[in-house]
């Protein structure tokens, strides 16, 4: 029985050593990014025979120079997979933090930036011919992570407003919201989308707010704290409400009750004006199922009791 027992205990032991220098080991190897060089080939024209890893910080700094010695993939087995291997390059990834990495050869090509954090780490890059071309950038190919989805907060192709309007890539960087995607826009590229996009304010941005998953809510924020013109009703708008509530009353659309919207019902009932139907169901202020010039009396007694 003792010499049984001894037995199970070294048995223990022997296991309990294997299971240790095999976790230590997964961890070991998790420390590494893949990119499938098979995927991009046909489109890369060029034979290559060296593949680059950079990366860097979100918005920061990069760990080395642009396809520096360090940034050098392995592809030892020659099956096309590249390996990068973060440990021996001495790359120390912050858990939480969000990061870059462009995958190239040494013909200048290269991957559209991809974003990751450490849970992406023992992943591979793979490219299925999605690129992005415009007349001002480079043509790129999107490489895609193989254990994420295509969604805003799934890791990808860095999602990126284009000079004329185009969503381009797939993941919303977190230290963005898409209102502030929105107000960057109508900012800096609003102006030259119009003329190259071919669109009205409307399409252009309702197009643009349903890739990025804008609310109406955030646009108007958007416009206000930008203050930029913009032709753009959200009565008119096919964005989502978020959080934005229509003021009862507010037939004229301009998100505030005031006494525009009293003379509006008015001109309305005397037929001077029509009122969109997305509009009108905010005008029955009283509650008695029709617009009538009681519910212009109605705002302006609300509006007198906010005095
Ligand atoms: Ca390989
Ligand atoms: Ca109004
Ligand atoms: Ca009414």
């Amino acid at each position: 029985m003792k010499r049984l027992l001894s037995f199970i205990l070294v048995f223990l032991i022997i296991f309990s050593v294997v299971a240790v220098s095999v976790s230590a080991k997964e961890i070991k190897s998790e420390n590494v990014l893949h990119f499938d060089a098979n995927t991009v080939a046909p489109f890369w024209v060029y034979k290559f025979e060296r593949i680059y890893c950079h990366i860097w910080e979100y918005e920061g700094e990069s760990f080395y120079r642009w396809q520096s010695i360090r940034e050098l993939c392995t592809d030892e087995d020659k099956d096309g997979i590249w390996t990068y291997d973060l440990d021996k390059n001495g790359i120390e990834l912050e858990d939480g933090k969000l990061y870059a990495v462009i995958f190239s050869n040494e013909n200048g090509k290269t991957v559209y930036d991809i974003l990751f954090d450490t849970t992406v780490l023992g992943d591979t890059a793979y490219c299925d011919g999605t690129y992005y071309d415009s007349p001002e950038e480079t043509e790129y190919y999107f490489a895609y992570w193989r254990n994420q989805g295509r969604g805003l907060y799934d890791f990808g192709p860095t999602l990126y407003i284009s000079s004329i309007g185009n969503v381009v890539g797939t993941c919303i960087p977190n230290t963005k919201t898409q209102q502030k995607l929105f107000e960057d826009f109508l900012i800096n590229k609003l102006e030259n989308a119009r003329v190259y996009s071919g669109k009205d304010d409307q399409p252009l941005v309702d197009d643009l707010g349903l890739q990025i998953e804008l609310t109406i809510y955030d646009a108007l924020e958007a416009i206000d704290n930008t203050n930029v013109k913009v032709e753009w009703s959200w009565w008119e708008s096919t964005l989502e409400y978020g959080k934005f509530t229509p003021a009862l009353g507010d037939v004229d659309g301009d998100t505030t009750l005031s006494i525009m919207d009293a003379t509006l019902i008015q001109q309305y009932k005397a037929e001077i004006f029509t009122i969109p139907e997305k509009l009108l169901v905010f005008g029955d202020v009283d509650k008695d199922a029709k617009v009538s010039v009681l519910d212009a009396t109605e705002i302006q007694l609300i509006l007198a009791q906010l005095v």
